[in-house]
């Protein structure tokens, strides 16, 4: 158990420490609720233990985060509940916002969004709806985000060609043995090779401008309001910074409109929703369709396919590496995962018609 007494003396926050437990199921940091009362007033927070392995540079990282923060609650300033639209970083007593233990750990602190809840899977084309709205109107409010250009804390995070070319080098290696056990699902990956620079060669040609994105928006990155039902407030902005929209509608699309979960071992689950699809574009495009450009429009059916192969490339080349990346709590973990992807993908491309014509009639 971290040493909360500790953690939590770094950090602005008083009060006596009444609960902690785990909270969500992220796959890179360790998160947790943190209850604190002060006479009587109870408060909550969201601690984090930073991965540090894969985020080196934290300090710029939570610079961006509370820039970004910064910025989306000035534009939501006057709203009702605006507190509860934004995440907010708590500051560290040193000046910054981070909180460091004697072992290395690496803190920092929000405060807790209460009565909303972040799903794993989504049950109701509203939520869709209202989850792609949400993300729509998070582009939109930082497109005039202030410069400098955010840092770009993992860079080529979506540049899927390089994504393609890790898994080929795991491969090559097979440095864990574990090659032939994955022969249908390295198949499908390596005959998808093309797929993988359409974008990018698009942004190349300045059809698709760069802007500051999300680069997460897994379904679970998002928190609802328990009673509303709304889609409240973006969490997750680790990876906020420069990156095409698609992305993000990409990978919204893979997120949400799976019934399954994303390491569903009986594929029979995992299934394409088109349903949910046409909701995500209605949300998206009333949030982000005024800024969309049309080379943009025309690939809303492809950024799905897209990003559900990216992240299947990453969890394979990431059994193929030993899982050095994804926290796995089981063998073949990442396996397991990347099929899912691969099976979603798979469906998605048999309804690459029906998904076109959705965007063409929106
Ligand atoms: C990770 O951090 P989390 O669990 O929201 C990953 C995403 C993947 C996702 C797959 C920084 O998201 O890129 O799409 O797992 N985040 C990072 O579930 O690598
Ligand atoms: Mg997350």
């Amino acid at each position: 158990m971290p040493n909360w007494p500790s953690i939590a003396a770094q950090f602005n926050l008083s009060g006596d420490i009444l609960s902690a437990e785990p909270l969500g199921h992220g796959h890179i940091h360790d998160t947790y609720r943190l209850a604190l009362t002060e006479r009587g007033a109870e408060r909550s927070y969201t601690l984090q233990r930073l991965n540090i392995t894969i985020f080196r540079n934290p300090a710029a990282l939570m610079d961006n985060i509370a820039r970004v923060t910064a910025h989306l609650h000035r534009k939501n300033n006057g709203a009702p509940d605006a507190h509860r639209h934004a995440l907010q970083p708590v500051a560290a007593r040193d000046g910054g916002w981070l909180a460091t233990t004697e072992n290395g750990a690496v803190w920092r602190a929000f405060h807790f969004i209460g009565r909303a809840y972040a799903p794993d899977i989504l049950e109701s084309r509203d939520q869709a709806y209202q989850a792609a709205r949400a993300f729509g109107r998070f582009q939109g409010q930082l497109a005039d985000l202030p410069p400098p250009r955010l840092t770009e804390i993992l860079p080529d995070f979506h540049h899927t060609p390089k994504r393609f070319m890790a898994f080929e080098r795991a491969l090559a290696a097979d440095a864990h043995q574990r090659a032939d056990a994955a022969r249908p699902e390295i198949a499908f990956a390596l005959s998808r090779r093309t797929m993988t620079t359409v974008l990018l060669d698009l942004q190349g040609r300045g059809e698709i401008p760069e802007r500051v994105v999300h680069n997460d928006t897994k379904i679970n990155n998002i928190l609802f309001d328990e009673s509303s039902g709304e889609a409240i407030c973006v969490i997750d902005l680790d990876i906020v910074m420069p990156g095409l929209a698609l992305y993000d509608f990409g990978d919204l699309v893979r997120s949400a409109s799976n019934p399954a979960a994303e390491d569903e071992r009986d594929l029979s689950r995992v299934v394409f929703r088109l349903p949910f699809f046409a909701a995500l574009l209605r949300g998206y495009l009333e949030t982000a369709g005024a800024f969309l450009t049309p080379a943009e429009r025309r690939h809303l059916a492809f950024a799905g396919p897209l990003i559900t192969l990216e992240v299947g490339l990453r969890f394979l080349t990431d059994y193929l590496d030993g899982d050095k990346y994804f926290k796995v709590r089981r063998p073949n973990h990442n396996l397991d995962r990347a099929r899912t992807q691969f099976k979603l993908v798979a469906d998605m491309e048999r309804h690459r018609d029906a998904m076109q014509a959705i965007v063409d009639a929106g």
